[in-house]
């Protein structure tokens, strides 16, 4: 059997530095030590030897607004790779009435290409006993993780009674909601309003989602968590407002995540002000970008602990794709990439300017979120039986963001021109050399699915604290009278 070592590198961990050699050998990590050899070596002098990154949050080849999102498992795998990413997760959106395990289907069925691991979070869209049922089965197919959608009113947003429904299901199965919190109502009004005074340009997308919206939903999600009992995890934290109900409930006790995106803590508002029509559609996503006072508010959960990952949301749409709201902003497909930008910006913009430690960095691209999703230490660890998804890290490489060498297959980035310092110099998936500095060598059909056991203990709100000594029976099928 060949083995592999990284030699002369700095194991960067969660919570550790420190100088070894990491030997490989059949995708996972077999030893950690000093001068150790193996067939082949990866010379890592001068580097960081971290966990791959995971980025908790994609949406490949969806089917939104009227089309579909370009970079597909193929083109977004690889992207994450080249950025030193070694899995996503993406989103599963059945339509309203079709069955999870159908969607699931469809979602499965666009993975063959995928070049690193990938797991799956289910949406729960619509609500009914099909659904109660199914996410049982769900469940077992190893997806803990059920998002819900505040806002998009009209297709995927569910109201609060489904909510409440959902997140009691999945109390019961020791699975973990998500939420996309927006008030859907609100921005929906605000829209028609905007639209009827002649605010049609991209700006206006901003004008109708401020941080209330976002501050008002995730108190919201937080208070309905709570009351079924389950813990709560908050996608693309994009303000103040939503951090500060995040960290309330946190100091209270209560087991609340919170996500920014790398887009959020790196562009701001000015982005759509006074600018190109093309330049400001290819940056509409929701929630939108914030003012400094926001994004310095998301730098500071970073280094506090009161928000734990950072993610992108990648969902990319060609310029032509995003034209399809000239004349009204409610019509551009939602959506930027990141992926294989969002860990040499957090590095440059987190690192090098000494807001986020190494340890710290590692810790919200990969070990937290490995943690929150049940599949720590296979994947986010450097330790011993941990999958050999690995990203050798030179702080020294640098490169300017371009479109024209990006992995994404759209025509633009929306980070275009910003020099960035600390570069993967290798990266590994399960073993495997996909990257080596700016050689791209992603083999599709290499990533595998990773399913995740429920999560247990740590699944418990403060509510059910005092229920911990007996713990509720999981009920496959029928809806109950109660929650609980
Ligand atoms: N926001 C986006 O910008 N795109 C995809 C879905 C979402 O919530
Ligand atoms: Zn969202
Ligand atoms: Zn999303
Ligand atoms: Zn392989």
């Amino acid at each position: 059997m060949s083995s592999k070592v990284i030699k002369g590198g700095t194991v960067v961990t969660a919570d550790l530095s420190y100088p070894a050699d990491v030997k490989i050998e059949d995708g996972v990590i077999v030893e950690i030590g000093k001068n150790l050899t193996g067939d082949e070596v990866l010379d890592a002098t001068g580097c960081y030897v971290m966990p791959g990154g995971i980025d908790p949050h994609t949406h490949l080849e969806m089917p939104f607004m009227g089309t579909y999102s370009t970079d597909d498992f193929e083109s977004g795998t690889r992207a994450g790779l080249a950025g030193g990413t070694t899995m996503v997760v993406d989103f599963c959106l059945p339509n309203p009435n079709q069955s999870l395990l159908e969607a699931l289907q469809m979602w499965d069925n666009k993975t063959a290409k995928a070049s690193a691991d990938y797991s799956f979070h289910m949406a729960i869209t619509w609500w009914g006993e099909q659904v109660f049922n199914e996410m049982a089965e769900v469940v077992d197919r190893g997806i803990t993780t059920f998002k819900h959608f505040m806002a998009y009113k009209g297709s995927l947003m569910v109201d609060d009674d489904e909510m409440f429904s959902s997140f009691q299901r999945c109390a019961d199965l020791g699975a973990l909601p998500l939420v996309h919190a927006e008030n859907g109502d609100v921005v929906a009004q605000m829209t028609a309003k905007l639209l009827a005074e002649g605010n049609n340009g991209p700006e206006g997308h901003a004008y109708s989602r401020p941080p209330e919206v976002e501050g008002e939903a995730t108190n919201r999600a937080i208070m309905i968590a709570d009351m079924a009992g389950v813990p709560l995890y908050v996608v693309h934290v994009s303000c103040e407002q939503s951090h500060e109900a995040i960290r309330r409930a946190r100091a209270k006790g209560m087991r609340v995540f919170g996500e920014p995106l790398i887009q959020h803590l790196v562009l701001d508002e000015s982005e759509y002000f006074n600018q190109d029509w093309d330049y400001a559609a290819r940056r509409v996503m929701s929630p939108p970008f914030r003012n400094k006072q926001h994004q310095d508010s998301l730098w500071s959960g970073l280094a506090s602990g009161s928000l734990q990952v950072v993610a992108t949301d990648h969902c990319a749409f060609t310029t032509e794709q995003k034209r399809n709201g000239i004349g009204n902003f409610a019509k551009i497909p939602n959506g930027t990439g990141g992926l294989e930008d969002r860990m040499p910006l957090l590095w440059t913009k987190g690192v090098n300017t000494g807001r986020l430690t190494p340890n710290e960095f590692v810790a919200v691209t990969s070990t937290n979120i490995a943690k929150i999703l049940n599949c720590y230490p296979k994947k986010g660890a450097i330790l011993v039986g941990a999958d050999a998804d690995i990203v050798v890290w030179d702080p020294k490489r640098k490169k300017t963001i371009s479109a024209a060498s990006q992995q994404s297959i759209i025509d633009y980035n929306v980070f275009e021109g910003f020099e960035v310092e600390g570069l993967p110099r290798y990266v590994l998936t399960r073993g495997e050399v996909a990257i080596v500095e700016d050689k791209v060598d992603a083999r599709p059909g290499h990533g595998q699915f990773v399913g995740r056991e429920p999560r247990g203990a740590v699944n418990r709100a403060l509510s059910t604290w005092k229920e911990i000594t007996a713990p509720r029976k999981v009920q496959r099928s029928g809806i109950p009278a109660t929650g609980v």
